[in-house]
């Protein structure tokens, strides 16, 4: 090791230790090129240094371009994604909800790639992707699986709730997965399907949301996708004109505590700025009631931007 390499240089080797992921390594390494004095003495642990940040863009490029194949571009409302143990229906829940076909049978592991569809809720379109079991050892799924806004946790009703649960947040914990979940209990026509639920209304009916479904009888499905879209944390802003009738048609969809400013600004970014006032009916005190740019709108609400 040649000498006079500044301190600099140990902080960033220091850091390419201690970081994980591919692109923080590279970052690090890339600092200590750039640090390290160029002369006879250093040619040798450059090359090395050249030599491993070309290696790791490599596995970089590489993992990205798995992962893009597989992700999911987000559409409508919001993304929602299936998870659960194999066979527990995750497809045939889908199906019901999306009223599109995926592939189901009575084998495990049917499901090898994400597939989305779009669930109707009232008036917006949410997002569904039907997943492979999360115990799947597919490379992409941890990549996959911190894109959606909710995860849908399918527990078989027929079989002990409470293991499949652990397994699945055992896996997610794994993965590295930290999202809203939900949970739906499916298979309800099935013998054993009543004490199970009570047991997972017992246990976990406070940490979750839960629906109790059957993808077959399509009991409960209509129940869960106003689950879903609760969990999304999402309201629907309807916009007027003056002197016009409200436009019920493709409303602005904006998270809780969304401001008229906000609204003003999903419809564009000049409107926000040049807000003044709006007219709200819904939430307001009375229909037309004047709110100011801070005014935190509800779900439903009908608004008339003044600028
Ligand atoms: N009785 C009953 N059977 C169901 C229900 N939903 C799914 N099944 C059956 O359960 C089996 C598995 O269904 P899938 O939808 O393929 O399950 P999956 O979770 O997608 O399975 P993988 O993709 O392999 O993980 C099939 O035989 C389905 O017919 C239901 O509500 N009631
Ligand atoms: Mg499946």
């Amino acid at each position: 090791m040649p000498a006079n390499l500044p301190p600099q240089y140990h902080e960033a080797e220091q850091r390419y230790r201690l970081v994980k992921t591919s692109p923080e390594k590279i970052l690090a390494l890339t600092e200590m090129l750039a640090i390290m004095p160029k002369h006879k003495g250093t040619d040798k642990l450059r090359a090395g240094l050249r030599a491993k940040i070309a290696r790791l863009s490599q596995e970089e490029e590489k993992r990205a371009r798995v992962f893009n194949r597989y992700l999911v571009r987000k559409e409508g409302a919001g993304q929602a994604m299936l998870v659960g143990l194999p066979n527990v229906g995750k497809s045939s829940v889908f199906s019901s909800l999306c009223g599109v076909p995926s592939r189901v049978s009575d084998y495990p592991f049917t499901t090898i790639s994400p597939l989305p569809g779009m669930m109707k809720f009232e008036d917006i379109q949410i997002q569904l992707v039907d997943m492979p079991p999360v115990t799947g050892d597919q490379p992409w799924l941890s990549d996959v699986l911190h894109s959606p806004d909710l995860l849908l946790i399918v527990v078989d009703l027929s079989l002990d709730p409470l293991s499949q649960l652990e397994e699945v947040e055992q896996r997610l914990q794994k993965l590295r997965v930290e999202k809203k979940k939900i949970m739906l209990g499916n298979k309800s026509d099935l013998p054993g399907a009543e004490i199970s639920s009570g047991l997972l209304q017992k246990k976990c009916g406070e940490d979750f949301p839960l629906a109790f479904i059957s993808a077959h009888s399509g009991r409960g499905i209509k129940e869960a996708g106003a689950k879903i879209y609760q969990a999304l944390s999402i309201i629907r802003v309807y916009t007027k004109v003056p002197g016009g009738k409200p436009e019920f048609r493709d409303p602005a969809v904006l998270s809780y505590g969304s401001t008229v400013t906000d609204f003003a600004g999903s419809i564009h970014k000049d409107f926000a700025q040049k807000l003044k006032y709006a007219l709200l009916w819904g939430s307001g005190k009375y229909d037309g009631q004047r709110v100011g740019k801070d005014h935190i709108l509800k779900d439903q609400d009908i608004v008339e931007l003044h600028i």
